[in-house]
């Protein structure tokens, strides 16, 4: 049914930001979000952990009749996308392949810059995704652990953003990338520091934005844009904290009131 809800799954409140591009892009669309904060950050675990939490969450949404699946975090594309997408009946995206696919289209040097958590670089999803695309691209792939602590501070401005920014992504700087791939959900809100760290010469691709897009493409192509003349209806579900994560959300996505539950992954393994 096209007036049925988008699913989308994060390690916490990362994800909001390719919410927030959802609800620009596709104002119609009815969401329903899941965010595993009480076991955030998916970064520096396994991928069988990873893997384990991702199946979890997919399936808890598959309860709400979902016409399809937008895993927002970029560890977990890296790791179950493909396995997800294999075995739902739905479209099921990944934040990954659309951000290299428009890395490609802007980069002139074929020279490109990948910034993510350890387990997002390690499993070189990105480099994969974008040599798919063009086989001679020299890819840089960076893991930039202290980026998702300090976004999370909330100091994603000033002098201390600055500095944990610069000694981050200072191995990138001999590189002579033409583009960098924010390849994390929660690096968008950095973007203004690191386009001055790289003193604007870069140009600057961030994931959630391309992915919207490409719901946007599916959704209309298969005629499964929301045609309901009520709605959207939102529905926001996480693991830990209700009252934290919707101070979050509601700021993040300036909303005034949003419905938030708490969501009990564990009773769903069999
Ligand atoms: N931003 C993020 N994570 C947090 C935070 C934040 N606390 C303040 N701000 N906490 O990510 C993570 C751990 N929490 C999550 C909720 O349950 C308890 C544990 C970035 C969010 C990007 C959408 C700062 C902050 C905010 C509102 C909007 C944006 C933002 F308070 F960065
Ligand atoms: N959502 C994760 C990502 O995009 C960042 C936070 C985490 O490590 O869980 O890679």
């Amino acid at each position: 049914m096209s007036s049925n809800p988008i699913g989308i799954i994060d390690s916490g409140v990362g994800g909001l930001t390719v919410v927030k591009e959802m609800m620009r892009q596709l104002p119609h669309e009815s969401i329903i979000y899941l965010g595993d904060t009480a076991r955030c950050p998916y970064g520096p675990r396994s991928s069988e952990e990873i893997r384990k939490f991702t199946w979890e969450m997919t399936r808890f949404l598959e309860q709400y009749q979902i016409k399809m699946l937008i895993i927002a975090c970029n560890t977990a594309t890296a790791v179950a996308l493909d396995e997800i997408r294999q075995s739902l009946p739905i479209p099921v995206l990944g934040v990954i392949h659309p951000g290299a696919r428009a890395a490609i289209k802007v980069s002139k040097t074929n020279r490109i810059g990948v910034i993510g958590t350890q387990m997002t670089i390690n499993s070189k999803a990105y480099e994969f995704a974008l040599k798919k695309i063009r086989r001679r691209v020299t890819v840089h792939g960076l893991a930039c652990p202290k980026l998702v602590p300090l976004v999370e501070s909330g100091e994603w401005t000033g002098k201390l953003a600055e500095k944990v920014v610069a000694e981050s992504i200072e191995p990138l700087k001999g590189t002579n990338i033409d583009t960098l791939i924010l390849g994390c959900t929660h690096y968008p809100l950095l973007q203004p520091v690191i386009e001055s760290y790289f003193e604007g010469k870069i140009k600057i691709i961030s994931s959630g934005e391309e992915t919207a897009r490409e719901a946007s493409v599916i959704l209309d192509h298969t005629s499964m844009l929301n045609g309901s003349t009520d709605g959207p209806h939102h529905a926001f579900f996480t693991t830990g904290s209700k009252t934290m994560f919707k101070n979050i959300a509601q700021q993040w996505l300036e909303l005034e009131e949003i419905h938030v539950e708490t969501a009990n992954l564990t009773s769903l393994t069999t």
